[in-house]
């Protein structure tokens, strides 16, 4: 069986998560918490990622692959998730490009400082601005795309909705107001993650210092092993 190296509060791990239940493909899931550096163990290191950080696919021949994008990639070949034709294909990689550049570092970065409960150090709060700034700018990208199509490729529901989606429907976890996008809001409420899965967790609620805006609510996680 397929193995989801993962950590239940990471839209990266979300994003693999989405997909292996989208396509009904059963998995295991190895849960790691990330807080206590489970992810940069020797053997971790060694045997899973040299990178140190999930989600990982491990596949039923035992080799692993790390990055979330690559793995929605891997997974949705020769499937509905990826358009036919060639252009089509490299537009899902420009916005999955898109997603990890502009998006990502920016949007994810102080949800996780925010609901993890990292200490806000001087460099970080010397960062927070510029990504506050690139983050708005991404969405504000994705807004005007989201005017004119209600999908990011091909007018299909295709895996670079999967990748931009994971960290868009928590970034008001981060301090990113929604209001000022409405094509965004719309794509979230349109986009249809599959009902069996619950929206990405937050590690520790409690410490989220910003009100959340949840846009789906359903019940646990079905895909834990
Ligand atoms: N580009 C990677 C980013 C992976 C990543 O940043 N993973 C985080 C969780 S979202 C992690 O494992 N952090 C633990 C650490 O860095 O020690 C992807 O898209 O998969």
């Amino acid at each position: 069986m397929i193995r989801l190296h993962d950590n239940l509060s990471s839209g990266n791990g979300y994003k693999a998560r989405l997909l292996l239940a989208q396509l009904a493909i059963p998995f295991e899931r190895i849960e790691y918490d990330i807080d206590q550096a489970q992810t940069r163990t020797p053997e971790f290191l060694e045997k899973v990622n040299p990178n140190g950080r999930v989600p990982v696919l491990e596949t039923e021949d035992g080799r692993f692959l790390p990055e979330s994008n690559a793995i929605l990639c891997y997974l949705a070949e020769d499937t509905p998730f990826v358009p036919d034709d060639h252009f089509g294909r490299a537009q899902v990689l420009s916005w999955m490009f898109f997603e990890q550049y502009s998006h990502e570092p920016n949007i994810a970065t102080p949800r996780y400082w925010i609901t993890h409960g990292l200490e806000m150090t001087e460099e970080r709060r010397a960062t927070l601005e510029p990504k506050r700034r690139l983050g708005y700018a991404a969405l504000g990208v994705m807004e005007e795309h989201l005017k004119e199509q209600a999908f990011f490729v091909g007018h299909r529901y295709s895996v670079a909705d999967i990748a931009l989606y994971a960290y868009t429907h928590v970034a008001p976890e981060g301090g990113f107001e929604l209001e000022a996008f409405p094509a965004v809001r719309g794509w979230l409420g349109g986009s249809p993650p599959n009902p069996a899965m619950s929206p990405l967790r937050r590690a520790r609620p409690e410490r989220c210092a910003f009100a959340s805006k949840r846009l789906r609510r359903t019940s646990e996680n079905s895909c834990s092993a």
